[in-house]
């Protein structure tokens, strides 16, 4: 299925570059010449103060147009960065709707006045939304390119299916699709850059990564970002690439570099990487001012490279324009920028109460009813075992990962080892590794190399790529392999995972599902195997945080997790996994619990324990001993989800008791519990007898040696004194 999107130069596209018209060559100068007025336009915007952020692509203009005009917009997908002006109008966006993100209005399309100017987006044209993160885009094409080849091979896949986030979205694709992936010469230092040719190489995904290589990362000259000063020669080794070096000042070379490196991809041949040398003309941006760290001969040097410049002397010099209709040409286009400016200042501004739009899903709640299916399916049997055995957390999260992988084609599960075994030919003789807990034993089996499969050893790699194909309407279930290892990954969750529906004002989402392995009492985990953080994750808007504390609740809020249409960090207790406390029969494969409402695992009247995780059977531990050798009588509520919470659950219970501690594993300062002991402190101060108690692990990292590992965490007598304290307070 073509979608028609009609752009005035539609038929460079098709033209091989050496048999371009002179109506080609004009309307690739139009383009050029307009990138420049709209931004200059910008540029006087911002001088007078109408504006409040400007970055050009000034010397960029001849390799973007190239780019644009070798490839399909609403048909190939287009991962850009802040630079490419041209390279968008090229695709289709007009100059008043970049001026609609330059003023903030609330009719930019890109952004509704959420992001700076230059940050463009349209889900027609197949751009999506950037952060200003660099190089985070390029694993986010990794993943877009991969969702793209699985839904030309599994077509069916992608049909529309209610009862989950699969009812909001069309899904398009197309087989020779090809996905654009922008950056500077600078951002090829990051390690997601070289993450991301690593996968599209193995996997010799159809991506062209596009370096527009002007020679500057702000003051960083390019031989201090790159050995050698040229990132083609660092990366030619890479298998399945096409390679092309271009002379990004001249469009006409730029686009028969593209059509070939698209030719490439399109024929299923691999990847490819053009690189185009550019000059930046102007500072990086308006708060930068190159002349405090080039020379003049430098500049000078890179203005006379000017494409715009070069392109106006050929036009004339071919005879294409005469310099009078070159003149009524470009006077005409900066008209057609001043008039955007104009319109676009006038447009209506973003209202305050749209803030915490599209935070969330506004399609499904996963707080919401449809969720609660908590009752019992004891017909339904897992892995041939009988209902009725009860079965480990460990056991009922694959259980329901299984479930839900039958129930829904578009779920792909990757990450570090969770593949049965990459060499498939293995499990004639072996059992298949599933994962270092075994969570995803049997999946790969079951499911195939397609749906299930080991990543490279990188965590950014894995979330970065979740954000691509969860963008594409799939439904990522990735694995990172303990907590303690999620911080190269925390880039990407944090400006990406979580962010791309609110920087897009809901016009794109990638709600992927993280799983976690977390926490300590492992006896020996030591520092490195230990680590607590919720916290941390649950300060991230955008990012629900599930933390169940048994076998049944894991298995229905998974399911929730997977069928909702937010991303979810999934955290799952090491030491509750195997647990002989809170096994329990397998509940069928449409059981879900819906996030936000905490379970009181035992009813008291005297005290209130809020808590999470690890610590619940070790506060009913506590709460038993309190009855039996103090006769107090604890409500322990276990809140499944950290975000959002149940804030009426705790409300109910603290007007009841009078009296409340917050207990959670991870380190007491700045942890979970001082947000919830606050706002106890807050809304419900009157009803309180006694201040909010608080108990976390000691400020300092778990140790290995378990007797400093038993001090350094809370253990039930910890708990037990907390409640005998608060009771007499
Ligand atoms: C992860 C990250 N680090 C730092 C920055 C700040 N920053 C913005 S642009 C830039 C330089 C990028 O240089 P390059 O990739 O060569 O692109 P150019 O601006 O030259 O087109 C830096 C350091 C950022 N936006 N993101
Ligand atoms: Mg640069």
């Amino acid at each position: 299925m073509e979608l028609a999107i009609s752009r005035a130069h539609a038929p460079v596209a098709q033209a091989a570059a050496d048999e371009l018209t002179a109506q080609h060559i004009v309307e690739i100068y139009r383009l050029m010449f307009l990138s420049r007025a709209v931004d200059d336009r910008e540029i006087l915007l911002k001088r007078q103060q109408r504006i409040f952020f400007q970055i050009s692509g000034a010397g960029h203009e001849a390799l973007q147009v190239g780019a644009a005009l070798a490839l399909r917009p609403g048909y190939d997908w287009f991962f850009p960065y802040y630079r490419d002006r041209a390279l968008c109008l090229g695709l289709g966006v007009t100059p008043y709707e970049m001026m609609l993100q330059a003023v903030g209005a609330a009719t930019d399309p890109a952004s509704g006045g959420r992001q700076m100017p230059a940050h463009w987006s349209s889900r027609a044209l197949h751009i999506v939304s950037p952060s200003s993160s660099t190089a985070t885009q390029v694993l986010h094409a990794v993943g877009c390119a991969e969702a793209g080849r699985f839904f030309s091979r599994n077509p069916e896949s992608a049909a529309k299916s209610e009862g989950d986030y699969r009812a909001f979205r069309d899904v398009d694709f197309h087989g020779d699709e090809v996905v654009l992936a922008c950056l500077g010469e600078g951002s090829t230092s990051q390690g997601e850059f070289w993450e991301a040719i690593n996968t599209a190489s193995n996997q010799k995904l159809p991506v062209i990564f596009f370096v527009e290589d002007n020679g500057y990362a702000i003051s960083v000259p390019v031989e201090v970002n790159t050995p050698g000063g040229n990132i083609s020669r660092l990366v030619a080794n890479f298998p399945n690439f096409h390679f092309a070096e271009v002379d990004g000042n001249d469009p006409v070379a730029c686009l028969g570099a593209v059509q070939e490196a698209a030719a490439h991809c399109r024929a299923g041949l691999g990847p490819a990487l053009v690189h185009g040398h550019c000059v930046r003309l102007y500072s990086h941006s308006l708060s930068d001012d190159d002349r405090n760290y080039r020379s003049a001969a430098e500049r000078e040097a890179d203005a006379l490279q000017d494409p715009i410049a070069r392109m106006r002397t050929r036009l004339i010099a071919d005879g294409i324009l005469a310099s009078q209709e070159m003149d009524e040409l470009e006077r005409g286009l900066e008209r057609e920028a001043g008039e955007a400016a104009e319109r676009a200042l006038e447009a209506p501004l973003p209202l305050v109460e749209s803030i915490t739009a599209h935070v969330y899903s506004e399609d499904l709640d996963p707080v919401h009813a449809a969720f609660a299916t908590e009752q019992q399916q004891t017909t339904a049997s897992v892995n041939g075992q009988k209902a009725g055995a009860t079965r480990t957390m460990a056991d009922l999260i694959n259980a329901c990962l299984r479930d839900e992988m039958r129930r829904d084609p578009r779920i792909v599960v990757f990450g570090e080892d969770v593949a049965d075994a990459s060499r498939e030919h293995a499990l004639a003789e072996a059992k298949g590794k599933g994962g270092v807990f075994k969570l995803t034993s049997g999946l790969q089996t079951e499911f195939g190399s397609e749906r299930v499969f080991n990543s490279p050893l990188a965590e950014a790699n894995i979330v970065g790529r979740a954000v691509g194909y969860a963008l594409r309407g799939m439904k990522p279930v990735v694995e990172i392999q303990f907590f303690d290892y999620i911080w190269p990954a925390m880039h990407q969750i944090h400006n990406e995972l979580s962010l791309l529906r609110w920087r897009s004002n809901g016009v794109w989402a990638s709600p992927a599902v993280i799983r976690v392995p977390i926490g300590g009492y492992l006896t020996g985990g030591a520092i490195y195997h230990s680590q607590s953080g919720e916290s941390i994750f649950t300060h991230i808007p955008g990012l629900r945080v599930v933390f169940p504390s048994n076998a049944l609740d894991a298995n229905g809020l998974l399911r929730t997790a997977i069928r909702c249409d937010d991303p979810v960090l999934f955290l799952e207790h090491k030491r509750l996994y195997r647990e002989t406390y809170g096994r329990a029969e397998y509940p069928g494969p449409d059981f879900a619990i819906p996030f936000g409402k905490a379970k009181i695992v035992r009813p008291g009247t005297d005290v209130t324990l809020v808590t999470y995780g690890a610590l619940v059977p070790r506060a009913l531990q506590a709460a038993q001993q309190a009855q039996r050798e103090h006769s107090i009588e604890v409500e322990i509520i276990d809140l499944r989800t950290l975000s959002p919470y149940d804030w009426d659950a705790i409300a109910t219970s603290v007007r009841k008791t009078n009296r409340v501690i917050v207990a959670h594993e991870d380190m007491i300062s700045w942890g979970y519990g001082a947000e919830i002991a606050a706002r106890i402190g807050d809304e419900l101060f009157d009803e309180l007898d006694a201040p909010v108690r608080r108990i976390g692990s000691m400020d300092t990292f778990v140790a290995y040696q378990p007797k400093l590992e038993d001090a350094i965490l809370p253990q039930p007598e910890t708990i037990l004194k907390a409640i005998v304290e608060l009771k007499r307070c």
